[in-house]
């Protein structure tokens, strides 16, 4: 009889956020092409449809080949729980539930810490990223991009219905990094986007420090990336659960450059 381990949670690293380089991962480790991380937080409503349409394009695209992580921080809702059973069905899904550090960005690289892609990789859980976009991120990686970053900002980008409002906090957020922080946010038409994929060399054995949402700028700040490609995208309305964006992540995220800046 095959026991099949792989429906435990994954264990939560702990220590600093330093991602592994390819060579220190644990020998038993089978090293997969694409690890996609996707971080949750009461996506209870989302999560199916998620797992659901990106293995669908995934087995088609690297079979056997990659690995979903779900991270998921405790969600009230028990998204984690309804993630860790659609493992069953879902094998190269994999699940963390965290209790007790909590955030967006620090998600994202726990569950770069425990992947095993030599890309690694990370999506909305709230279908507001159209999965589909992920096959063109995939290709710019494999024709040798260290980041490739689905962008609302070059032709054919979007953000759909956004109110006025969020679209004057959005661009004067990035203006804002590109006075405070040119050489990092000026590298790409959207340093807010959290919908991209990096080759895990470029970031692997640098101390990662990120606070807040824009886990991007960090990566392009610590990482040592040389070629960028970026891949338009229309940011779609949520249809399921809510938003958790408040006037906190904006402050986070100037105090995030200053850091960049500075430290
Ligand atoms: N693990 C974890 N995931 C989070 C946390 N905050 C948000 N998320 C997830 O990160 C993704 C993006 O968060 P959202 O609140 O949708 O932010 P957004 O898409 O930029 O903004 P909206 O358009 O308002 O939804 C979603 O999958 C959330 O569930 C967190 O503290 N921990
Ligand atoms: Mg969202």
């Amino acid at each position: 009889m095959i026991v099949n381990l792989s429906r435990s949670l994954v264990p939560v690293p702990s220590g600093t956020l330093k991602i592994l380089l390819s060579t220190e991962l644990a020998p038993p480790t089978e090293p997969v092409y694409l690890s996609l991380i996707i971080p949750t937080y009461n996506e209870g409503k989302n999560i199916l449809a998620v797992v659901h349409l990106l293995s669908y394009l995934l087995d088609e695209a690297l079979p056997n080949n990659y690995e979903l992580v779900v991270i998921d921080d405790d969600s009230p809702d028990g998204t984690w729980e309804i993630a860790q059973q659609l493992m069953a069905d879902y094998p190269r899904l994999r699940v963390m539930r965290r209790q007790g550090e909590r955030g967006l960005s620090t998600a994202v690289i726990r569950g770069w810490q425990v992947a095993k892609g030599q890309v690694l990789g990370v999506i909305d859980g709230d279908l507001q990223h159209p999965p589909e976009v992920l096959m063109k991120l995939l290709k710019a990686t494999e024709q040798g991009a260290d980041l490739a970053v689905a962008s609302r900002h070059v032709t054919g980008g979007g953000t759909s219905d956004w109110r006025l409002n969020r679209r004057i906090l959005s661009r004067g957020a990035q203006l804002l990094g590109l006075i405070i922080l040119p050489s990092v946010v000026g590298r790409v038409s959207d340093p807010m986007s959290g919908y991209f994929l990096v080759r895990r060399e470029a970031i692997a054995g640098r101390l990662m420090n990120p606070l807040g949402y824009k886990i991007l700028i960090e990566v392009i700040g610590r990482g040592e990336i040389h070629q960028i490609a970026e891949v338009a995208y229309v940011f779609q309305e949520r249809q399921e659960g809510a938003s958790k964006v408040t006037w906190r992540q904006y402050l986070e995220y100037i105090i995030h450059l200053v850091q960049l800046r500075f430290w």
